[in-house]
């Protein structure tokens, strides 16, 4: 009795006493294990007269029960005790400033890009993509600049030495028209697309750089004439000035894929030195144009007799150094992150026409 009564403080007291869970399970082992002084308690049972075991068997019993539980209780007080340490020290201070995250910026070409895009489609145009590696029967062929064509060397083109599968040659598209002839002959009229993207010429100088952007435009339907055109541009450029006293001028002009063609001139006060788009005092050249050539439109299997076109085409990188006042081409492509902090959008800054494109 009372060797029992002695096992049962020892081991509650060792079990209060146990500061963490591998102690604990110690403790547990010890008493209640295979080995444990407990179970070799119970053992003893079977060797009792059964009036002794009557005795002794809620005994020793009550003191496994009364142990168990203790271990348990002792058990759950451990572990809500680690957890409450890890919370403890895992603990944010939802009111501290976050820290200063290094900003990324939206390239002025990407600006216009999407401002340009903002526009065309309110004006019914879809934004239409191509490979910017094309055989030459796309680039130049269909766009009706034979091989012997000046306008070839013209562009001073990039190609690759191998021909492709079907023995075209293949080079780096010189403008993005092709993509005009992808959808000519894969889309049925009326076609209201514009053509942004990458384009590339072995060129580089102060204006001049080897890649550069271009967008295009082309609306093909039945009965479409000068007058479209001329609507249309103005319509746009007012729109991407953000003023309503642009002025336009005609000049006519020659493109192989355009009969006939124009060039685009926006009138232009100076200003402190400075170009001001508006008025008629100068005049600088912002778009080609024309109606697309019958030819071109044969070419892409449509009858020239139902349906005619008009086209135009600039340069992205020099509306966007007109529109926001960059003198430096090179510096476009130099990825100097002074430059682009001055001259980058931020990421929410996107174009909309209500909230004018470049607000
Ligand atoms: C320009 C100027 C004039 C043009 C023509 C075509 C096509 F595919 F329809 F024939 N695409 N782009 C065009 C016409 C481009 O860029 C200065």
């Amino acid at each position: 009795m009372t060797d029992i009564a002695t096992l049962q403080t020892e081991t509650l007291a060792a079990v209060t006493g146990a500061d963490s869970l591998d102690a604990l399970e110690a403790v547990r082992v010890a008493a209640l294990g295979k080995q444990g002084n407990i179970s070799a308690l119970l053992k003893t049972l079977g060797q009792m007269s059964p009036e002794e075991r009557q005795v002794q068997g809620p005994i020793i019993n009550g003191l496994r029960e009364s142990l168990t539980t203790a271990i348990a209780e002792k058990k759950a007080a451990l572990e809500s005790a680690a957890l409450n340490a890890r919370l403890a020290t895992e603990r944010l201070d939802m009111t501290l400033p976050a820290p200063e995250a290094p900003r990324g910026s939206v390239h002025p070409v990407s600006q216009v890009m999407d401002e340009l895009a903002e526009i065309f489609a309110d004006m019914g145009f879809a934004v239409a993509e191509g490979p910017e590696i094309e055989d030459d029967w796309t680039n130049f062929s269909a766009l009706n600049i034979p091989e012997t064509h000046p306008a070839r060397a013209m562009h001073d083109t990039f190609y690759f030495p191998d021909t492709d599968a079907q023995g075209r040659a293949m080079l780096l598209r010189t403008h993005t028209s092709p993509v005009q002839i992808r959808t000519m002959t894969t889309q049925k009229p009326p076609i209201r697309i514009i053509a942004p993207g990458r384009v590339y010429r072995s060129d580089s100088d102060a204006t001049h750089t080897p890649m550069f952007h271009q967008i295009e435009g082309l609306v093909i339907d039945k009965g479409i004439h000068m007058g479209h055109l001329k609507w249309t541009l103005e319509t746009f450029l007012k729109a991407f000035f953000e003023r309503d006293d642009v002025t336009i001028r005609m000049r006519p002009s020659y493109f192989p894929f355009t009969e006939p063609s124009a060039e685009i001139d926006i009138g232009y006060t100076m200003q402190n030195g400075k170009r001001v788009v508006g008025g008629s005092d100068h005049w600088m050249e912002v778009l080609g144009s024309g109606m697309v050539h019958r030819r071109v439109i044969e070419n892409c299997g449509l009858d020239p007799d139902e349906y005619q076109g008009f086209a135009f085409g600039t340069g992205v990188d020099r509306l966007a150094m007109l529109k926001y006042g960059m003198d430096d081409l090179r510096a476009f492509f130099d990825g100097d992150l002074r430059w682009l902090k001055h001259y980058g959008f931020a990421a929410l800054d996107v174009p909309t026409l209500s909230g004018g494109v470049g607000a």
